[in-house]
């Protein structure tokens, strides 16, 4: 949301006199801001291990990516939406149909939200949820081995920005759109916005012992832009909350034309009460296709499947479930604190942070006084639903998150800083500078029913002066707060990939507990598997060759492969023997228009690859796996298409 916001707020807040760009940053080599003892509270010394896992969102990479806290170190980036030939994800046969959708294979997204997974309001180190923005989608991340374990599609949906946010103890994942469009999508006027377009918010039940997710149902909404959402906890559990802007449903100049009005909306959605409204059988079905992509443990492959109904409730049958709740003005972020009594929304346009009242909310709702109603949805009094305004917070509020002593921390985007405040009178206590236009932050734990508090992480969109430049786009940036005294301490600013929006983190020992170090060969059900290097082989099936092969250190079996001929599809099916923690193989070979396959221990892989020309072809493996890595290797001869050359192979 850089620019565009950028814009809309130049227009809006032209007689500020903030600096739209933000703080001017200071000389060459300067470490600004930082407190004196900042460099021993990051440093962690060599063999030493972070406290918390931070899961930082990779915005348009697709991407999530995990850095350890305090430190900023970057461990991994976990393939999600978008193909990584380092791990060979979205190139081998088993990841393929990860990325399937409705509309056919999808090689990238722009992901925006991870979520972790929760029980009792708490993350839990299962799983992390992620969004994928532009083609709607939910993905489920699997803390045991990092990997992406199933994207489910979201039908009837557009720009899957309010997206993944969990229920308490997850049993749901929700999802709203931010662009509303016609439902069921066909060929209308885009001039008939007002009357046509629609917003849908998708409910997905996750089955708590597989995790695995299922689209249960949606509820369609009036066209506005339905932008962040957060769950409620304890007294508000049965409660999910979206912010939206655009209700002036304007279809073009949004930057101007959807901030006219004073006040946009939380939107207050009673899940549980629509949950039964639908196992009584209410709402319609509706014929739609979306993709649904599981990844299987045991078969280490993915499966697609094109799903094709999805029920489908309107606000206007859904009485008693759907309330609006006055907002000034453009609200972004929707963040509940830890208490579930009050809900933050960060107005970008707005002069205060309104902080709204769960049981104020629930009076109004049953004193039955609304201010009107929007295509049957009640529209609540903001007075009657406002716990309190922070005033004079600064600029541009997008989001909240919460630490473990009452207070709330909210990202300030055009004054470029992080303002904290008490939740008991609402009076802003501290504020630190950001460098620059910080968008979301993350405390650990910051937006469950427990923080853990202690530090909270700026993710900034603007990185000027603060890092050696790399040509036209310099490198993303978070920032680190110590959080643990009266005033916040700047200690760390550490390069991210891609845009970072949100981030999840908690204490280590929550995923470590759980963290697989191996896949069990005895467990491997791939079709293709080789346990044994005795059993590897080359099947020749008309022009499909399949190589059953196997690796461990430091050879492949087999090493001399012949009767490969041009125009033949070769199916390499790798096999890792290898039963210890951190030796994955490698595998690649010329003339592969795909990547490299890495092969964890215990797992199958598949890389598919069609020779060009005669000649004989080195493959290799390409992670250093011991001493005799460099032998690792092997050759393919290929003969012309028509030739005689028999299939043959060597073996140990
Ligand atoms: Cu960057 Cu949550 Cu997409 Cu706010 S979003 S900043
Ligand atoms: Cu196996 Cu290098």
């Amino acid at each position: 949301m850089k620019r565009i916001l950028f814009l809309a707020l130049a227009g809006v807040i032209i007689t500020s006199s903030f600096s739209l760009t933000g703080c001017s940053g200071g000389g060459d080599g300067a470490a600004i801001g930082a407190a004196g003892d900042a460099a021993s509270r990051v440093y962690i010394a060599p063999g030493a291990k972070d406290e918390f896992y931070n899961f930082v969102s990779g915005g348009f990479s697709g991407q999530m990516s995990i850095y350890g806290l305090p430190s900023g170190r970057l461990f991994r980036v976990i393939p999600v939406f978008s193909v990584d030939p380092e791990k060979g994800y979205g190139f081998s046969e088993e990841t393929k149909p990860m990325l399937m959708t409705s509309h056919g294979f999808i090689p990238w997204d722009d992901a925006h939200h991870p979520e972790m997974s929760m029980t009792d309001g708490v993350p839990d180190g299962r799983y992390v949820f992620i969004n994928g923005n532009n083609t709607p989608r939910v993905a489920r991340i699997d803390l045991t081995d990092f990997r992406t374990k199933e994207i489910l599609e979201l039908p009837n949906s557009s720009g899957n920005h309010s997206s993944p946010f969990t229920t308490e103890n997850s049993e749901y994942v929700v999802a709203g759109t931010r662009f509303s469009v016609p439902i069921p999508n066909e060929d209308v006027s885009i001039q008939t916005y007002s009357e046509k377009f629609r917003g849908t918010l998708s409910f997905v039940k996750m089955d708590k012992a597989s995790g695995r997710l299922s689209l249960a149902f949606q509820l369609l909404m009036p066209g506005f832009d339905y932008d962040l959402a957060h769950a409620g906890k304890g007294p508000s559990h049965d409660w999910m909350f979206f912010s939206c802007y655009n209700s002036e449903k304007a279809n073009t100049m949004k930057e101007i034309n959807a901030s006219q009005a004073d006040k946009d909306f939380l939107v207050a959605i009673n899940w549980k009460k629509a949950e039964e409204l639908i196992a009584k059988g209410a709402g319609t079905s509706m014929n739609v296709r979306y993709a649904h992509n599981t990844y299987n443990d045991q078969t280490h492959s993915a499966s697609s499947n094109i799903l094709t109904t999805v029920k489908v409730l309107t606000a206007a049958e859904a009485k008693g479930i759907v309330y609006y709740m006055p907002t000034p003005k453009s609200p972004h972020g929707c963040d509940v604190d830890p208490s579930g009594e009050y809900i933050v929304g960060g107005g970008k346009l707005a002069t205060v942070i309104p902080v709204m009242s769960f049981s104020k909310m629930i009076k109004a709702i049953e004193s039955g006084k609304f201010e009107k109603e929007i295509d049957g949805i009640p529209v609540l009094d903001y007075k009657a639903c406002l716990a309190g305004e922070v005033e004079r917070p600064g600029l541009g509020p997008l989001h909240t998150e919460f630490d473990d002593k009452g207070y709330a921390y909210t990202s300030m985007f055009v004054s470029s800083e992080i303002v904290k405040w008490s939740l008991k009178d609402f009076k802003v206590v501290d504020r630190a500078p950001t460098y620059y236009s910080i968008g979301h932050l993350c405390i650990p734990g910051g937006d469950s029913k427990k923080p853990w508090g202690k530090y909270v992480i700026a993710y900034n969109k603007i990185t000027k002066d603060r890092y050696l430049p790399t040509g036209p786009e310099l490198t993303q940036s978070a920032q680190l707060y110590d959080i643990t005294g009266e005033k916040m301490k700047l200690l760390l600013d550490f390069p991210t990939i891609g845009e970072p929006h949100y981030a999840q983190a908690c204490p280590a020992d929550l995923v470590l507990k759980n963290s697989r170090k191996i896949y069990p060969i005895a467990e491997n059900n791939h079709p293709y598997v080789t346990k044994k290097e005795v059993d590897t082989k080359v099947v020749r099936n008309g022009s499909d060759v399949h190589i059953y092969m196997t690796t461990i250190r430091s050879h492949f079996s087999p090493d001399n492969i012949e009767g490969i001929k041009v125009g033949d599809r070769v199916y390499w099916h790798v096999t890792n023997l290898e039963q210890d923690w951190d030796v994955p193989h490698g595998f690649a070979v010329l003339g592969a228009t795909n990547s490299e396959l890495l092969v964890m221990p215990g797992e199958t892989c598949t890389l598919l690859w069609e020779p060009k020309s005669a000649g004989v072809v080195a493959f290799y493996c390409t992670d250093f796996c011991s001493a005799l890595h460099q032998e690792m290797q092997g050759y393919v001869r290929v003969s012309p298409a028509g030739s005689s050359t028999e299939i043959t192979w060597n073996k140990k």
